[in-house]
């Protein structure tokens, strides 16, 4: 059973990775917007994340998307973000953005071009040397169009082989992590379109290759916390890529557009003891914000999670099992849902206070001056976005 310390415990030891590429211009295919302040270089975008866990106390790690975020010296990267008190996470790959890619990268036809992309994956694993990353995410545009483009299943056999070279490069203690996608931007099909076939692979693979669920990246009306509860008792659950979305990969902050989803997901992690920092599942945020401002983007997206996971370790669960065994319906809907009403934001700010934070990190960072300040240092130069 959890205990009021189990709880406080878990909050204590919550830690959310923040995407670099959040705090560059992004945008949609029709535009992206440029916004005053913006990181102009992977250093400012550290110095961005560094404020939202100064602010929030839960987010001492950023991902990488590699080459976006390459620079001279990987040590120093990592010495900078170490100097502000984060750490370097996730060494995300790119195998989208170059014109060799056209057909698609470790499933493509061509095994030049397949040999292109293994070899970027290598230079993403030096990377995680310099930085100190534990953790590769591999997410492929790979797919087709048109029926009959290519065949369906040499292209997972081909997969298969550039995975498994990729793996075996990894050290004992680096994880590869296979992200699915169902659409785009192929349109037809996906060669990762699911978590049983990232699951298939990762199995292919060995022990440290695990499925990364990007909550933006299923049909409508999945069920995902379904799919959460699979993978942690297969124990193939190796991230989380959090993001809201209306319509397709919206990309939006989690917990904006369906709230009682973060809930139902995080409620299936709680109930699995996977919030525990040693569960092997990395929180991580893939998010985009387009129009609103980067910064207080992110500390809104930390303070959902964090808020969505204070609620869930509510939940009554002896009641809950007890409602369960009896074969009591609405019971054990009530338990949940009681935990789901429940406003932490009270509690949550007492117990920021206690722990030298802001009561209200959003305030404080209105009260900072911060969004200011990088608006009128921020001058010249190129801002970051997609492809830097
Ligand atoms: C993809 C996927 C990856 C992210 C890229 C930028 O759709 O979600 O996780 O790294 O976008
Ligand atoms: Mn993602």
């Amino acid at each position: 059973m959890t205990t009021r310390q189990d709880t406080l415990r878990l909050l204590e030891q919550q830690a959310l990775e923040l995407p670099s590429w959040a705090f560059g211009n992004t945008g949609t295919r029709f535009k992206v917007f440029s916004a005053p302040g913006v990181a102009r270089d992977p250093f400012e975008k550290l110095a961005d994340a560094a404020e939202v866990h100064r602010l929030t106390g839960a987010a001492p790690r950023v991902a990488l998307h590699i080459p976006w975020d390459l620079v001279d010296d990987m040590g120093a990267l990592r010495t900078h973000a170490e100097s502000m008190g984060i750490g370097i996470g996730t060494i995300n790959s790119n195998t989208f953005q170059d014109d060799a890619y056209r057909l698609g990268s470790l499933a493509h036809h061509d095994k030049a071009v397949r040999q292109q992309a293994i070899d970027h994956h290598y230079e993403c694993i030096d990377v995680m040397h310099a930085a100190g990353s534990t953790d590769l995410k591999v997410w492929l545009a790979d797919g087709t169009n048109y029926p009959g483009q290519d065949d369906l299943t040499a292209r997972q056999e081909r997969l298969a082989e550039s995975l498994a070279t990729i793996y075996a490069r990894l050290d004992p203690t680096q994880r590869l992590i296979l992200e699915y996608k169902l659409f785009e931007p192929a349109f037809y099909h996906t060669d990762v379109p699911d978590w049983g076939t990232s699951y298939v692979h990762c199995v292919a693979m060995g022990d440290r290759a695990l499925v990364c669920l990007d909550t933006g990246h299923h049909a409508p009306g999945t069920n995902i916390e379904f799919i959460v509860a699979q993978l942690l008792r297969l124990g193939r659950l190796g991230a989380f890529d959090f993001n809201s979305r209306f319509y397709a990969d919206d990309d939006l902050m989690v917990g904006a557009a369906d709230p009682f989803q973060l809930f139902r997901i995080l409620a299936v992690v709680a109930g699995a003891d996977a919030l525990r920092p040693d569960s092997g599942v990395t929180f991580m945020l893939d998010q985009c914000h387009n129009i609103e401002p980067k910064v207080a983007g992110q500390v809104r997206s930390v303070l959902n999670v964090q808020e969505m996971t204070a609620r869930v370790l509510q939940i009554d669960r002896a009641s809950l099992s007890r409602a369960q065994e009896e074969g009591d319906v609405i019971g054990a809907n009530d338990v949940l849902m009681d935990a789901f009403y429940t406003d932490v934001r009270p509690a949550l700010a007492d117990w920021r206070e206690a722990r030298g934070l802001p009561r209200d990190p959003m305030a404080a960072h209105r009260a900072s001056g911060y969004q200011r300040a990088i608006e009128a240092a921020r001058v010249g130069g190129t801002q970051a976005g997609w492809g830097a």
